[in-house]
């Protein structure tokens, strides 16, 4: 069923050179990776804010590491789905095209999208908190946890951002400056109620940029968006994609 929206949605894209989308877990949710928030959303009892931070994994590092390895065992042959596959492909579409997502979990990158702002790192990177080296590894599971650092011993972290943390700069910074230009920002599946992500979204509109909000429910800033689309991202983004007449 081709809706209003939809078609406005499809002709704000058609029509635009710059172009941003924000992902959220959501986009991740039709693979079957768990969303933060909501009913599944809390780890051990507790909001995923209380144990996401700096402050536990230095408290008690086992344990937090035990709650990444159980999401990188989920990860694994975890495929990329349809609104992955739009947002990839999207790439060879608009002049411009900024794919700026708070997933950790790398299938943007497995659906083909090259160049994505992780503003919240990736599950597969490890950081020694001693000496600062970062690699990518893939191991599941680690054959001792915590992991330690081969170079100096030290105690390795997931390489992700937690609260109160900063986010990557560089990795902000164009993703900041992609907001401010974007004539078009797409918002798919995030509850936009961490900062500074979801604070690009304030800035796209402050700049003049319509907003599109890709999403089953309706976020915390979806009274900036000039068009919702409510439905899962993996139904939405391949219709939308469809009727944009674009070759997406
Ligand atoms: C579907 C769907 C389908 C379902 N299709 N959709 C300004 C105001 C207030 C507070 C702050 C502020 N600025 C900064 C803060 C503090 C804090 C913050 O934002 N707190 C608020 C929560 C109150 N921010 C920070 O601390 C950040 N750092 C920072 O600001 O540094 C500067 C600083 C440093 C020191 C002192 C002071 C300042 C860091 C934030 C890091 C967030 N990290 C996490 C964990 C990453 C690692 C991991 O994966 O474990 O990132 S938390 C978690 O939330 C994760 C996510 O990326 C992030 C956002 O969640 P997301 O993606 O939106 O998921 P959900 O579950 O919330 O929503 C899912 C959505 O999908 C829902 O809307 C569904 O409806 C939808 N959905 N099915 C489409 N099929
Ligand atoms: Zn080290």
């Amino acid at each position: 069923m081709v809706t209003e929206a939809l078609t406005q949605a499809a002709a704000l894209l058609a029509g635009a050179r710059r172009i941003a989308v924000l992902t959220g877990a959501g986009v991740s949710a039709e693979s079957g990776v768990p969303t933060f928030r909501g009913s599944g959303g809390l780890w051990e009892g507790r909001p995923v804010e209380e144990v996401a931070s700096p402050q536990g994994f230095l408290a008690d590092p086992l344990r937090v590491w035990r709650f990444y390895e159980e999401r990188r065992r989920k990860l694994v042959g975890v495929r990329p789905n349809p609104g992955h596959d739009v947002l990839a492909r999207w790439q060879g579409c608009f002049e411009e095209y900024h794919l700026i997502t708070q997933n950790v979990d790398g299938l943007h990158q497995l659906a083909g999208a090259d160049r994505v702002l992780e503003l919240h790192g990736n599950i597969w990177r490890v950081r020694c908190l001693a000496c600062g080296r970062e690699r990518d590894d893939r191991t599941v599971p680690f054959p001792e946890l915590p992991p330690r650092c081969a170079a100096c011993g030290g105690l390795e972290r997931p390489g992700v951002v937690w609260f109160g943390e900063f986010l990557p700069q560089d990795v902000l910074q164009i993703a900041s400056q992609a907001a401010e230009e974007a004539e078009v920002l797409v918002v798919v599946g995030t509850s936009a109620v961490v900062y500074p992500a979801a604070g690009l979204v304030e800035v796209t509109a402050r700049h003049g940029g319509k907003v599109i909000e890709v999403n089953p429910d309706p976020s915390a800033l979806a009274h900036v968006a000039t068009v919702q689309l409510r439905g899962p991202s993996g139904d939405v983004l391949p219709r939308l994609a469809a009727l944009m007449g674009k070759p997406a």
